[in-house]
Parts: structure tokens; sequence; C-alpha cells
């Protein structure tokens, strides 16, 4: 450990050098990926910003407890697109740079436990279309960085405790040892502390999620738009091979509302870890011979409608008509593609008509 060679501020027992760089090496790796995902939302073309509300109420059909919370975040997405950019972002530089690493794992441990509570339904269906199923490994690293002293080498932190020894820092680190940001606080006393508040921040997100009330029936459209187009897509069987194909493959849209109509004349398939969850629609829904839904069983996917660069993922399962809208805010020009294992050779994954343009991709073209 770095604390301070002080007579008063007993340093815990020192780790053996492989597993202290272990911790550093885990430490910097959790940080980096915080680094990819700020990267992610400060790209403009994964528009987390525009597409905040609509990917927090996606979340809605899917969240046990009821859609109450995924309604309200989207309602307010300054705040919510805010606050989670910054965590992401204070994660990310803290994590890489070991500044207040032990700061940034209750931060961090929070911060994932509040998602886990408030996308518990979403959990599960890892991948289930969303990051999500990866929060309860990251609330186990930040317990282990808690434990194992993460910050102790190659960071800011230690530079700061040999290098500001007279101020502030100081009287932190020298903190009574029973409180959880002491550096002479035992092992045992930051690990209870980090238990308890994951419990807390656990229990926090399931009571917001339980709590506050669902809007009544599917959330409408943002406010004062009318669908400005209405788009109908059919799967049928191409007469001369056999493959399925969708017509047309190549189309347009204005800005917009769009209502897009699938109808389906495919056969089911039993699609074994398909992720099953509608994304990127206005509602976060789709409707399947008029009924809504927010997920469609595995057991019938026959095809996918994915515009994965906003994130929009629809199911068409079998025999059926599928219903849904998109809110396109400006003109541009996007792939829209099949993701259901759909293929007719040996691996249907990557064999026709998947992956082929005019049958399981083509453009969408905006404006
Ligand atoms: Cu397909």
């Amino acid at each position: 450990m770095s604390a301070p060679s002080d007579a008063t501020t007993p340093a815990p027992a020192a780790r053996s050098w492989p597993l202290s760089h272990a911790i550093e090496i885990l430490r910097i790796g959790t940080g980096i990926v915080w680094l990819i995902n700020l990267v992610f939302i400060v790209d403009p073309a994964n528009r987390y910003w525009s597409s905040f509300s609509t990917t927090a109420r996606s979340f809605a059909p899917t969240t046990v407890g009821g859609p109450g919370l995924a309604d309200y975040v989207s309602a307010h997405p300054l705040f919510f697109s805010w606050a989670i950019a910054l965590v992401t972002g204070y994660l990310a530089f803290s994590l890489i740079l070991g500044l207040t690493t032990r700061l940034a794992c209750f931060v961090g441990g929070f911060f994932s436990a509040m998602l886990l509570a408030t996308q518990f339904g979403s959990t599960f269906l890892f991948p289930g279309g969303t990051d999500i199923g990866a929060h309860p490994l990251y609330i186990l690293i930040y317990g282990v960085l808690v434990v194992g002293g993460g910050g102790t080498s190659y960071s800011v932190d230690r530079w700061m405790r040999a290098h500001l020894p007279a101020q502030p820092i100081r009287r932190l680190v020298r903190a009574p040892s029973h409180v959880p940001w002491s550096a002479a606080a035992s092992t045992n006393t930051v690990l209870a502390y980090f238990v308890a508040a994951i419990i807390v921040s656990l229990g926090i997100g399931f009571g917001l999620v339980v709590a506050l009330p669902a809007s009544s029936g599917p959330a409408p459209p943002a406010a004062g738009t009318q669908p400005v187009a209405y788009l109908n897509l059919s799967i049928v069987l191409n007469a001369t091979n056999g493959w399925p194909q969708y017509v047309p493959a190549n189309f347009s849209v204005p800005v917009g509302l769009v209502v897009f109509t699938i109808t389906d004349h495919d056969s089911p398939m039993n699609w074994s870890g398909c992720p099953c969850s509608v994304r990127g629609t206005v509602t976060g829904t789709e409707t399947v011979n008029g009924s809504t839904v927010g997920m469609v069983p595995s057991s019938n996917v026959a095809h996918t409608f994915n515009i994965p660069d906003l994130g929009v993922q629809v199911l068409s399962p079998g025999g059926s008509v599928v219903q849904f809208e998109v809110d396109f805010t400006h003109a541009a020009s996007y792939a829209w593609m099949c993701m259901a294992p759909c293929g007719a050779g040996a691996n249907p994954y990557t064999t026709p008509p998947m992956g082929t343009p005019g049958y399981m991709t083509g453009t969408l073209t905006v404006g």
C-alpha cells in the first residue's frame, strides 16, 4: 500500500507483487471499458442524446415491477442522459488514472446496482439486445478492486499521497479507520461499506421501479408527432430459389414518424439465443397481429428488421403482421438487415439469403 509512511497510519500488509499488478490491470481494464462506453456516447453517429428517450422507454415492457421508471426516465431525458454520461466519464478517467479509485468503485457499484435493479427484467435476457447483462460482473469487479486496494500503484492517488502530503488529501487519508475513505480503513471495513452500499442501491432501484406509476397505455409518440408516412414490407419466398426475401429491400421514407408494416409469409423457426426484445421503436414495442409486445418468443422468430445505426430491432414471427413506428429525425441513409439465422446453407448465420442484398439486407433512405 502507498499509505504515507506515518507512524500514526499503519499501512496494511503489502500485497504480493503479481496480485497487486493483477489488481491494477483489472482497474485499468475496467476503466477502458468505460472509456469505450464514453466514446460511444460522444460519437454523434450513435445518436445517444437524441435517441435517449426512445432507448429508455424501450426498457419499459421488460422491467420487472412495471414500466413506471422507464417512462419517467424517458420523460426526463436531459437529466438522465447527462447523469449517465457524466458517471461514465468519471468512471473511465478515474479508473484508468487511478484518481479517487475507491470512490470510483463505490460510484460504479451504485451505478451498476441501480441499472441492474431498474432493468431487472432485461438483465436475464443477456445478450438480450442490451449490454446490461454485464453489471453483476462489474459489481464483482468493483468489490475486488475495493478489497484488493485498486489504485495503490500506477495511480494518481499514489502520486498525490506521495507529493501532496500537507493538504486535505492527507487529512482525508488519515481519517479515522472506521470511515471508508481512510487509508487506514481495514479491508473488512471497506468491504462492509461496499456491500452495504450495493444493497442500499439495489433497494433504491427496486423501490423506484415499484413506486413510480406507469403511464397508462402504450407511450404516445413524441408530442405533436403524427405519422408522415406508412411503409409496407413483405417477406416472401423467392419464386426461383425459395429463399425468403424482404420486398422491397431498398426504399425511401420522409423525415418524421413512419409507421412500418411487415407482412411475414415465411414459417416460424426456433431461434435459441434470440435477443428477442424490441428496441429503438417510438414506443419500444411492436404489434404482432394487433397485440402490443416488447418481446417475441424465441420459438417463433422468422426474421428480424434491424437498423443498427438507429438501435432499431423488430422481430417478425412467421406468418404474422408486425407494425411499429420509427421517428427519423434527419435525412440519412441507413443499412437495414435481418439478424435471425435464416440462411439456407450449412451455417444459417452466414449463408445466403443472410447478408444478401435484396433479400435480408438493403438500404433505407430517409429524406
Ligand atoms: Cu432473415
